[in-house]
């Protein structure tokens, strides 16, 4: 463990550290910030009275169009001069959402980054190759400080230029890799085409995150780029990456949210009512420590389950692989699909990748989702040689058996077209977008 004493307290000293941290949080947000003082006193909340962790249901939620209708710096809360970072995160549309750090927050960040990439498997004096990308985005810097604090020499590649990538990967021979699991897939297929031999790389840990990704694809990363991948979560608003983490020896389990500083809930996305552990729901975060621009139940529209693991190595609550955004969510003849729970049928599948796209179509009577999905790339070599009947053939019984999988495990009847080897749009450096929605809006 990067910090012991932390990542083991007890839960009751933890849940009481998390209790003395919210008093002070809601202390600073009420004293500096107008909008919570207001919501705060409208709501009919005397922050005094919420003394223990338990009481934090009693508080409003915080949300995006908060942080957009407060642009750029109206929800921080120290002078602008005690500001030492500024992060953004783009925003699909309009002004992207703005986020501040004072010093100690960046320490913090540093902290639990180290934390996370301890538990990836990371040791002080490796060599981390950082491809995420640097700039407003928390992935570039983020790791980097964090990977910094462990003791590690950072490569501070950022995102893209694959080729330059590859070389780094060779010539540099860093031990561990950083970048979303989409641009892992492109650097392992890359590696291949290159006619490197991943098994003579140094690398011998990933640490992916930033998107929603599966067993299914962390199966062909591991195989690919001949690593132990593992899940680094987190988001601009609580911090940036290092939230939470999975850890290397314990995959498939979940990852430890770093509780000493953000208090995780699960609640009900209709009801907003708060789930108990196992339950599936919207993940609400509060920063218990952050100083420039603490938030209180920030609603983090990211959709998934926490559950407490007693055979953990540490006692912080883990949370389970994000099934997706609740924004991202398709609703498709009344049936509720991510494009994770998809992706996850992939896996059985020996002749086929997971690259795929979901391409979501209106008929005029009724919305449509066909699933683009690759021939797997050896496959795709002895298929090249088959005649066209025979291709034909394979490619509808591998169709089939596809949309049968699909209806049973996900509920819903979609077209698949089995497409060749290189058709579906990869990962230039940084998040994928797997859904390609032609609906009119
Ligand atoms: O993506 C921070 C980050 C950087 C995390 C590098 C991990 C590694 P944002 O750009 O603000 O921040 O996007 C946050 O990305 O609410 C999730 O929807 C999604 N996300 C982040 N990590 C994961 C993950 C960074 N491990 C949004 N699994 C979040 C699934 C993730 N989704």
């Amino acid at each position: 463990m990067y910090n012991k004493e932390i990542e083991s307290l007890s839960i009751e000293e933890l849940r009481s550290l998390q209790s003395e941290r919210l008093q002070e949080m809601l202390q600073r947000q009420y004293n500096n910030v107008p909008f919570y003082k207001k919501q705060f006193d409208e709501a009919g909340i005397d922050i005094k009275k919420i003394k223990r962790i338990e009481d934090i249901h009693q508080l409003p939620f915080t949300k995006k169009t908060d942080l957009r209708d407060n642009y750029p710096y109206r929800l921080s809360a120290v002078p602008e001069e005690e500001f030492a970072r500024i992060h953004a995160s783009s925003g699909t549309t309009g002004k992207p959402t703005v986020v501040t750090y004072t010093k100690k927050d960046l320490d913090t960040f540093a902290e639990v980054v180290a934390r996370s990439l301890y538990a990836a498997g990371a040791r002080p004096g490796m060599k981390i190759h950082n491809a995420y990308g640097y700039g407003l985005f928390t992935g570039g810097l983020g790791v980097h400080i964090g990977a910094e604090k462990l003791g590690m020499a950072v490569i501070p590649v950022s995102g893209g230029m694959t080729e330059r990538q590859l070389m780094i990967l060779q010539d540099f021979k860093p031990d561990v890799i950083t970048c979303t699991p989409s641009y892992a897939q492109t650097l392992a297929e890359r590696c291949k085409q290159s006619g490197i031999d991943t098994a003579q790389l140094q690398v011998k840990y990933a640490v992916l995150g930033a998107e929603p990704w599966t067993e299914a694809v962390r199966q062909d990363i591991e195989k690919g780029l001949n690593v132990k991948a593992s899940n680094i979560y987190g988001l601009s608003e609580i911090i940036g990456p290092g939230v939470s983490q999975e850890d290397v020896d314990e995959q498939g389990t979940g990852s430890y949210v770093w509780e000493d500083h953000f208090y995780p809930e699960i609640v009900d996305k209709d009801t907003k009512e708060p789930l108990p552990y196992g339950e599936e729901g919207v993940l609400v975060f509060t920063t218990l420590t952050k100083e420039a621009m603490p938030f209180c139940r920030y609603w983090t529209n990211d959709i998934c389950t926490l559950n407490y693991d007693p055979n953990g190595k540490r006692t912080h609550v883990k949370m389970g692989k994000i099934k997706g955004r609740a924004d991202d969510m398709l609703i498709i003849r009344g049936v509720n699909l991510f494009h994770t729970q998809v992706e996850s049928v992939l896996t059985d599948f020996e002749r086929l990748a997971p690259q795929y796209q979901l391409v979501v179509e209106n008929n005029g009577r009724m919305d449509t989702v066909l699933v683009k999905v690759e021939k797997e790339e050896a496959f795709q070599k002895d298929y090249n040689a088959l005649s066209d009947a025979r291709k034909t053939e394979l490619d509808e019984e591998l169709g089939k058996k596809l949309v049968k999988k699909i209806k049973d495990n996900v509920g819903l009847t979609m077209k698949v077209e089995v497409v060749n080897f290189g058709d579906i749009p990869r990962s230039q450096g940084g998040k994928l977008s797997r859904i390609l929605d032609l609906r009119k809006k």
